[in-house]
């Protein structure tokens, strides 16, 4: 049976949907993926300044190489309950880690679906693998917003800022083992991290499997996209989406 909040609301939270054993090993399982060094061909590393140095912002396409996530971001619980509000068998599109670490960028008001071509809807499955809390980062919703189509996209493929800033925004604090889903139409922002803990989350975001498999085709044109953006433009040069939402100080080419 359909889920009402989901209807309603655009986003549903499920507490404790990871057991504390299953919460350790994904915690294990990001602190490795971010050891791993810099490479341009596999795994993207996106990087930002902070007051504490330069800090990881982001990694993302590291499911081929990483087997036990791998196993458990495409099979079992987090697809069966993607599978659940999508209707019908869900498939990977994308996935990201943003680690926000203390002082790490926030970002600004906006849809996911500007930044996600190829199909028309997707189901994001948020893994709060530390703490997010208001301090630290957490994501507010606009709730409700998801079914009016684009809103006020600008120039930076977010909402514009005074149309923004006229919703009503909930916050949604989450704790390790909580997951939050949300579709690619429901508006979306963050603030900058401002404790002193790490606010590191796993995004999963699936399409319709009915619509095909884009995974690759979706890191293949990222990659090609970013190639052009470089520091000629003070915009490009802070993206780390095909959106520029990201609100932090990118540095790029980090120890490559
Ligand atoms: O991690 C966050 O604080 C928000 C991330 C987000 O909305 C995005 O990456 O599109």
């Amino acid at each position: 049976m359909p889920n009402t909040d989901w209807q309603n609301n655009g986003y549903l939270k499920i507490s404790g949907f990871f057991s504390s054993e299953e919460v350790a090993a994904l915690q294990k399982w990001v602190a490795e993926i971010a050891r791993w060094e810099p490479t341009s061909d596999k795994w993207m590393h996106h990087y930002e300044s902070t007051p504490d140095g330069i800090r990881l912002s982001r990694s993302e396409n590291f499911v081929p190489y990483h087997a036990a996530l791998k196993k458990t971001v495409t099979r079992g619980k987090v697809v069966d309950v993607v599978s659940a509000l999508m209707e019908e068998p869900a498939v990977l599109y994308k996935e990201k880690i943003n680690y926000k670490y203390p002082g790490g960028g926030g970002y600004a008001a906006h849809q996911d679906a500007p930044a996600y071509e190829f199909v028309p809807f997707h189901i994001t499955c948020l893994i709060s693998v530390d703490a997010a809390t208001s301090e630290s980062g957490c994501l507010y919703f606009a709730q409700g917003r998801h079914q009016e189509g684009f809103i006020a996209l600008d120039d930076n493929g977010c909402i514009a800022s005074q149309v923004a800033s006229d919703m009503a925004w909930t916050a949604v604090p989450t704790v390790p083992g909580d997951i939050l889903l949300f579709g690619s139409y429901i508006p979306h922002k963050s603030g900058a991290n401002r404790s002193n803990s790490p606010r590191r989350i796993i995004y999963l975001t699936y399409n319709a499997l009915s619509q095909g498999d884009w995974r690759e085709k979706y890191y293949q044109d990222k990659r090609q996209a970013f190639a052009h953006y470089t520091k000629a433009s003070a915009t490009q040069a802070r993206q780390i989406s095909k959106i520029a939402h990201f609100q932090g100080r990118t540095v790029r080419n980090h120890a490559e």
